[in-house]
């Protein structure tokens, strides 16, 4: 069968063949993929269904909640929590963990989320995405805590986006490599049509929010003012920049053509650790990175090995083309 034409079920299936495991893996990453795209259709319809805008309500980060990011996480939980393959589930729209309740079979596995990621963006019809990792729940314990989450990323089992944008993809890895498939929607299938997705090392394109720039530290002042002088400059070539304000599709992006993303720790944002969450945003994408080739660290250290130390922890971000990142890291020890 070509690959074109491969199903993301087909693919789940393969890959456990070769490389082991058992098969709820499988079945809870299929659940998952029907929430996406059940996700997906309410996006692509948007006004036509009622629903964009805003909610009265705040998640527990003190953000607005949009309708979208509330139905989002409503259908992760809907299409996750009767399979019997989780013990509980952490999302950015939940102050708390969410156990599987009681009249549901419980699983092995964690599963955390951003139901909605860039959810700014919902409202002005720009790209946005889903997030999710999976880490293997605790053996032999009874009853579910938030410590079980706190797992560093390199115990991610599985880590996956969708995005949401004129087409939408599916992208994951389960520490096999990166692949990546796009929803036919007549056929209502994801087929895998990116398969070992790699991050070329040298690029000159970086995505920073430039209205952050006098909060920024001394390192990433010196990378972004290195690649703004371009060819007259130190790294005597023209760079380009991207903001799109949805960190899936600038993943997304990094991962099709190269770059840098970096979403640093500053002044404004020291007290709360950065802007991204550790445990949704940064370790899953990290693990996609890294599984493409690419490099993810805070500025001092690779985020995977991070001991989480609570559900909703924020971490600087800088991910991308390995070169360009190592030379930011470069920057932070020089400093
Ligand atoms: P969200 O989870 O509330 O949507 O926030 C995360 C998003 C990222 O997708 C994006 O990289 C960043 O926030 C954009 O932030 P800013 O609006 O400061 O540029
Ligand atoms: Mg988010």
């Amino acid at each position: 069968m070509p690959h074109s034409q491969m199903t993301i079920t087909h693919f789940i299936i393969e890959q456990q063949r070769r490389f082991g495991g058992s098969g709820n893996l499988s079945m809870l990453l299929n659940d998952v993929v029907t929430a996406c795209k059940m996700i997906s259709n309410q996006v692509n319809h948007g006004a036509l269904v009622g629903a964009l805008g805003s909610l009265d309500s705040e998640n527990v980060q003190g953000e607005t909640q949009k309708k979208l990011d509330v139905l989002s996480n409503e259908y992760f939980i809907d299409h996750t929590q009767y399979g019997g393959h989780l013990m509980a589930m952490a999302s950015e729209e939940m102050d708390d963990i969410y156990p599987i309740p009681e009249e549901f079979p419980k699983g092995h596995y964690l599963l955390t989320f951003d139901p909605l990621d860039g959810s700014s963006n919902i409202d002005v019809n720009v790209s946005v995405g889903t997030i999710f990792s999976i880490l293997r729940a605790p053996t032999g314990k009874i009853g579910v805590t938030k410590e079980d989450f706190l797992q560093p990323g390199t115990e991610q089992v599985c880590a996956g986006y969708a995005l949401y944008g004129p087409s939408t993809m599916l992208v994951l890895t389960t520490g096999q490599g990166v692949f990546g498939f796009t929803l036919d929607q007549n056929v209502g299938e994801f087929l895998l049509t990116h398969p070992s997705m790699r991050i070329p090392e040298e690029t000159s394109e970086f995505a920073i929010n430039m209205s952050r720039s006098r909060f920024w530290e001394p390192p990433v002042r010196r990378y972004v003012e290195e690649c703004v002088a371009g060819k007259e400059g130190p790294r005597a070539s023209d760079f380009n920049m991207r903001w799109i304000a949805s960190m899936v599709a600038e993943v997304h992006r990094i991962l099709t053509r190269g770059g840098v993303f970096m979403y640093p720790i500053d002044d404004k944002i020291r007290d709360s650790g950065g802007k991204l969450r550790l445990l949704y945003e940064a370790n899953p994408m990290s693990f996609i990175v890294e599984q493409a080739g690419g490099m993810s660290i805070t500025g001092r250290e690779r985020i995977m090995e991070m001991k989480p130390r609570s559900l909703h922890q924020r971490v600087p971000v800088i991910l991308g083309s390995r070169t360009e990142v190592q030379r930011i890291a470069d920057y932070h020890t020089e400093s």
